[in-house]
């Protein structure tokens, strides 16, 4: 399946519809005119963690269109974006893929991670997204971005300060319904590793 984000710009004048500011807590858009259970796009939410006014993140969300054999729709992804060199964990997969959200619970968090794991240098990770099936029709809910399909979900993270970096984690919450992702908790430190409480 191929998937095209340059068409967004051109679609977005016909399909999406603002429905005001107050609905649902205020700025959602509505996607209109592809189906049914059409979904909303909430808005972009940054987060200064280290609170050096200066956004470490951004939980932003892209809309795309997926192109397959006879057959294309729509994909709305919500990504967190790394800003001000901060970055988020990943494993690197056999086939060279990279894995996120694969942190639990009592895990450590190192400043220098160990392979496979590394820290993200592309700037961008797909936390969640839902996609229109072939005949138009959207699923009921967003699907998590992670193998391990666990609640609640930790990322490890690293934050610029200065000319240093803080190492540390975040707990998302992602609501399947909506598909909103909230920071829900997160710590940092400048040790050379922290550990994810139970
Ligand atoms: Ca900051």
């Amino acid at each position: 399946m191929k998937r095209v984000y340059v068409l967004l710009f051109s679609l977005l004048p016909i399909i999406i519809v603002s429905c005001g500011k107050n609905d649902n807590g205020g700025g959602i858009q509505k996607v209109e005119g592809f189906g049914q259970n059409n979904p909303e796009v909430p808005d972009a939410v940054s987060y200064d963690l280290n609170a050096d006014s200066v956004d470490d993140f951004q939980i932003d969300y892209g809309m795309g269109v997926w192109d397959g054999i006879d057959a294309s729709g729509l994909f709305i992804s919500g990504d967190l974006k790394s800003l001000d060199d901060s970055t988020v964990l990943v494993r690197n997969n056999e086939d060279l893929s990279v894995q996120i959200l694969f942190n639990r619970p009592q895990d450590t968090i190192w400043s220098a991670p160990k392979q496979p794991d590394k820290w993200n240098d592309d700037g961008s990770v797909t936390i969640a997204e839902i996609t229109q099936a072939a005949d138009g029709i959207w699923p009921d809910e967003w699907t998590v971005n992670s193998e391990f399909n666990s609640n609640p979900y930790y990322l490890g993270i690293r934050v610029k300060e200065n000319e240093d970096f803080l190492v540390g984690w975040i707990k998302l919450e992602i609501n399947k319904t909506n598909g909103k992702i909230k920071f829900e908790q997160y710590r940092l430190t400048a040790d050379e590793y922290i550990v994810i409480p139970e």
